[in-house]
């Protein structure tokens, strides 16, 4: 049983090195944190800054400034979904948008900033 064997050990290995490639387009998880916004024009730039790959779906409730999003950490992890949010303008629970973006929404999206969060840099282009 010798070649058998070689050939268990062979297969072995090859998921050992694909197994993650494999599997990695169903290994979906799901997230949810504070993002700071007003309107319905807020909720569409927030869930549009995360049409990208690895992010199934990302909802943004208006009232409860809950957005839950489900995605593939193997592909975008949560930090950078924080970082894509804020670079459109918006302030979430981790970072902060840089003040240039944030002046440039439109006066009715300019939510209330005012100890959102504990600052260290802000996130986004100059
Ligand atoms: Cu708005």
């Amino acid at each position: 049983m010798y070649t058998m064997k070689s050939f268990s050990l062979i297969i072995l290995f090859v998921l050992f090195l694909f197994g993650n490639f494999i599997f990695k387009p169903n290994h979906f998880i799901e997230s949810t944190f504070k993002v700071y916004g007003n309107c319905e024009m807020c909720k569409m730039r927030i869930e549009k800054s995360l049409e990208v790959e690895g992010i199934r779906e990302a909802r943004w409730n208006m009232t409860s400034k809950i957005i839950r999003v489900n995605y593939n950490p193997h592909v975008i992890s949560l930090n950078e979904i924080h970082i894509l949010i804020a670079k459109k303008g918006y302030d979430t629970e981790k970072e902060k948008a840089n003040d240039y973006i944030y002046n440039q929404l439109p006066k009715c999206c300019q939510y209330k900033r005012d100890g959102n969060i504990s600052q260290k840099d802000s996130i986004g282009t100059k």
